[in-house]
């Protein structure tokens, strides 16, 4: 039988993305829904986490004919390695990203580039004292010195502790200590999974599970964490301000470039240039109105939050991007940019840049970002964008729709200072059962999905229910285009909910970053604990990743479970093989640190389990359900 893509308005939410897969379709352009065509049916060894490649005595698959490999690993085991492998993969995604921004606030505290700057002086002065560092009467730069310092000690592993394990409370710590997963530094936990998983080592899948979770903790509580602390403090804290979302934010008279990837490192520098009086002027004499930046995904996310850039688009609307033919340039550092944006940008004059050497793509051109050239690296990368202007064939440009509102910029400073700068009315209004609890909605898109039908829908149900909506990552754009992220989106909401938010002039759903921001989650979690003298697991939240796809995905709902927060998944990952594997998940987890994973892949289901879960919290502490 001919495999068929389902209906264009099938495959995604938005009117945006089905002309432009209309466009692909009659300009024979292919897009991931068509690649995900040719690779269906998946694997369903891999599907399920029962095929082992770790040594060559293999490759061994689980069947009831051959129920060991060829070392006598068993289904559990094979598939809990496997697990943490992928797992060890998100880590070291976004803990190397915060090594990055380490790096770069090591040569500003160092004075070895002029590029870069210190923003926000309070906070770096406020997260050194947090972390015991003497600040009175210290010259600013000291004090950054030996805060770089005690970062670079939470990615080895010299301390028991990384370094924001503090912000926990003391009971949490415990618990983590009894069950030895507390985690010690970002690269041990990450090389020790390693090592586990290498043939002979770790042959007990419970055993590497909770490493799994030792490993988690260490990105969540420190890699994430310290990215997104250095973020705030080289670029500036996030406040509230208007932004817009989706393809519209695309201008046809201008020189079009697009940020894509994570780090903010490169992309603040992209944003400066853009606005260099120069070179308008020579978009100018090209013929353009002036030089647009969009963002992508995360580092969209980051500019959007940091400085109101526009957010053009989240993971499955990269492709569809380009093929407005509107785009003269798109420039990536790392992390979910697929491969195929070359191969779009072929068919039309889109030129992709790299800028890390670590995230090279074969067809881009490379332009190295360093700490000590960030600057005049990004004006080449606008001038060769603007050179790319005369070359548009503007016949075969389509800007699909007009953009959408909304507001970004709930950084928890930002929170706390909409709340008055106390944590008490939000208490207030949780005990009061005005708002009920609330729910972090985070993560990707995946074309096995329709895209940002469970994303917006999940989020929908929830506000009704009085709960508080927090998003990050790609669910941004998803909540963004559905008008969720204005203050009028309370209309949608539950009575409770409308009542606070509109008192405090804030969205029923928060924007609060990209995905290593889940950090700021954690963080606000870790204060609402503190401040109601619990733990987090007693508190009513949850988190929910519906159309994830990545490890790093995975990897923040685990250390979200460990972190004791319930956490919705649309679709499990590649564990069902394993029952020891899948139950610890599922259950078992919820015993040792107070929080499980739940799988729903329908959003109006998925809001009922959640909405359970977080009756039962608030039962156990009292309070109406
Ligand atoms: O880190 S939400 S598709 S862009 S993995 Fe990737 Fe998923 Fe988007 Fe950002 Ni997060
Ligand atoms: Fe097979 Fe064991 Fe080697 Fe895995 S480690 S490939 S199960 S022999």
């Amino acid at each position: 039988m001919a495999k068929e893509l389902p209906p264009i308005e099938e495959r995604s939410l938005w009117e945006d993305a089905h002309k432009m897969l209309a466009k692909a379709e009659k300009e024979g352009i292919e897009t991931a829904w068509d690649r995900l065509l040719q690779q269906t049916p998946h694997c369903t060894f891999g599907e399920s986490g029962i095929c082992c490649r770790i040594c060559t005595m293999g490759p061994c698959r689980i069947s009831k004919k051959a129920p060991l490999g060829v070392c006598g690993a068993d289904t559990d085991v094979i598939v809990a390695r496997n697990f943490g492998r992928f797992l060890a993969g998100g880590a070291a995604g976004h803990s190397d990203h915060g090594r990055d921004c380490i790096e770069a606030f090591h040569a500003v505290a160092h004075g070895e580039t002029e590029d870069y700057q210190i923003k926000d002086e309070a906070k770096l002065r406020r997260i050194a004292e947090e972390l015991g560092i003497a600040v009175e009467g210290r010259e600013l730069l000291d004090i950054a010195r030996d805060l770089v310092e005690e970062f670079w000690a939470s990615f080895g592993s010299q301390r028991s502790q990384v370094c924001f394990v503090s912000r926990l409370p003391e009971k949490q710590q415990e618990t983590w200590r009894k069950l030895g997963i507390t985690p010690r530094g970002v690269d041990r936990e990450i090389t020790e999974m390693m090592h586990r998983t290498h043939m002979g080592c770790d042959n007990d899948a419970a055993n590497t599970m909770l490493h799994s979770a030792r490993m988690c903790l260490a990105d969540g509580w420190a890699g994430s964490m310290i990215a997104t602390e250095i973020s705030d403090i080289l670029f500036g804290t996030p406040k509230p301000r208007k932004a817009q979302v989706n393809l519209g934010v695309l201008k046809k008279d201008h020189v079009n470039i697009l940020v894509h990837g994570h780090n903010p490192i490169v992309s603040e520098k992209i944003m400066e240039a853009v606005n260099d009086p120069e070179l308008i002027a020579l978009a100018k004499e090209k013929g353009a109105a002036g030089i647009n930046l969009a963002g992508l995904c995360c580092t969209g996310n980051e500019l959007m939050m940091r400085q109101g850039i526009p957010m053009a688009g989240n993971h499955l609307m990269t492709e569809l991007a380009i093929i407005t033919g509107a785009v003269e340039l798109i420039v990536v550092d790392y992390q979910c940019i697929m491969p195929s944006l070359v191969q779009v940008g072929n068919c039309f004059h889109t030129k992709m840049i790299t800028t890390a050497d670590k995230a090279r793509f074969t067809g881009a051109e490379h332009v190295k970002f360093e700490m000590h050239n960030g600057m005049d690296q990004a004006r080449r990368v606008v001038r060769m964008a603007i050179e790319r202007f005369p070359l548009r064939d503007q016949d075969r440009v389509e800007i699909p729709c007009d953009p959408v509102d909304i507001v970004t910029g709930f950084s928890n400073e930002a929170l706390l200072e909409a709340l008055g700068g106390t944590l008490t009315p939000l208490i207030e209004a949780i005990k009061a059962g005005k708002i009920r609890g609330a729910v972090a909605i985070v993560g990707c898109n995946n074309p096995k999905y329709k895209h940002d039908h469970c994303n917006v829908n999940l989020a929908r149900e929830l506000i009704k229910k009085d709960i508080l909506v927090l998003v990050t990552g790609c669910v941004t754009t998803a909540a963004g285009k559905a008008g969720l992220l204005v203050p009028e989106a309370i209309d949608m909401a539950g009575p409770g909910l409308k009542e606070i938010c509109g008192a405090l002039g804030i969205p029923p759903v928060v924007h609060m970053g990209s995905c290593v921001d889940n950090a700021r989650i954690l963080q606000l979690a870790a204060l609402l604990a503190n401040e109601l003298g619990v733990t987090i697991a007693d508190l009513p939240l949850a988190a929910s990743s519906p159309e994830w796809y990545s490890e790093k995905a995975a990897t923040i709902g685990t250390y979200a479970v460990a972190s004791g927060i319930y956490t919705h998944l649309g679709h499990p990952p590649n564990i069902t093989g394993s029952k020891v594997v899948t139950d610890l998940a599922l259950s078992g987890l919820d015993d040792l640190v107070g929080a499980c994973f739940g799988i729903e892949p329908d959003p109006f289901k998925a809001a009922d389990l959640i909405d359970e879960r977080i009756r039962q919290k608030r039962e156990a502490l009292g309070l109406s359900a």
